[in-house]
């Protein structure tokens, strides 16, 4: 018995190729113009991208690295597991299919690579698209001041970037974008550093504090120009916000917020 289906063997690796471009263009001319491009697959950017999905957006998301899951990784300290608190973010990881173990009332442990892999696998059953291994370097913008608007980011892959090779990045176009890139907060810094009219100012994150550390971020997620959103942890280094260590479930109350906030301002755009 062959282990390829009969018909294959008549291929060659160059019709391997075409085929790969063929589908390669169609995936990535749905890429570059979307409604909403979200930067960072850990679980802030991964839940928004699952529940814009869910509400029939076309979304992307751009993730640096290989793999997703970003801070959430690495668990506690490289440990693999992770705690989740009742209520609001223990319902969004069931929802997700993730398992979650009680271990004292309102407490729950996970584990990080399972919700991590469940996130984003709800992401791409409800459409969102995953690209790893590209770096946003840049925004596309339109106005200054109290008109400027945020269109979309420039992109560059990763290993280019590190590299520090100046080689001229590709477009993606987006009605809103979302920085979800953690303690980075990457398209803050390059906000700030564009447009100093703004007067942002990305201070960082303040001391840890989980009782109130969970509740800022949640709190403050929301937009903060025209068009750029931000969620998880870039937003407790924009306000300067307390941490809270692995504790993930305001990341996921986060992302869902900055959901529903997307979905206002595109409807309201419609119009
Ligand atoms: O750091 P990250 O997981 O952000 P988050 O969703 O969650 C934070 C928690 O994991 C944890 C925590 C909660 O207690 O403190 O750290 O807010 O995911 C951010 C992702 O963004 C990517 C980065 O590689 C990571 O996977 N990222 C950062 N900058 C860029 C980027 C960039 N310029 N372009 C593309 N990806």
């Amino acid at each position: 018995m062959k282990f390829f289906p009969e018909k294959l063997y008549e291929l060659s690796e160059g019709d391997l190729a075409k085929t790969l471009i063929d589908a390669l263009h169609k995936k990535l001319s749905e890429i570059v113009r979307v409604d909403v491009v979200i930067v960072g697959a850990g679980p802030s950017g991964l839940t928004a991208a699952w529940k814009l999905g869910e509400k029939g957006y076309k979304v992307v998301v751009l993730e640096r690295m290989l793999g997703v899951g970003g801070g959430m990784r690495g668990g506690s300290m490289l440990l693999p597991i992770g705690l989740l608190e009742d209520g609001e973010a223990a319902e969004i990881a069931r929802e997700a299919g993730a398992r979650i173990n009680k271990v004292r009332d309102g407490l729950f442990v996970i584990d990080p690579s399972e919700l991590a892999v469940k996130l984003a696998s709800n992401a791409i059953e409800n459409g969102a698209i995953i690209w790893p291994g590209v770096v946003v370097e840049d925004l596309i913008t339109r106005g200054r001041g109290e008109d400027l608007v945020v269109r979309g980011v420039l992109i560059n892959w990763t290993p280019i970037f590190e590299a520090g090779w100046h080689v001229d990045p590709f477009y993606v176009e987006a009605k809103a974008v979302v920085d979800a890139t953690g303690h980075d907060g990457s398209l803050l810094r390059i906000l700030a550093k564009r447009h100093p009219e703004l007067k942002i100012n990305v201070p960082g994150m303040s001391s840890q504090n989980v009782w109130i550390g969970e509740e800022e971020v949640v709190e403050k997620t929301g937009m903060v120009v025209k068009g750029l959103f931000v969620t998880g942890m870039s937003v407790a280094e924009l306000y300067n916000t307390h941490r809270m260590g692995p504790i993930f479930g305001g990341m996921l109350v986060s992302g869902r917020k900055v959901a529903d906030l997307i979905d206002d301002y595109l409807k309201k755009l419609k119009h």
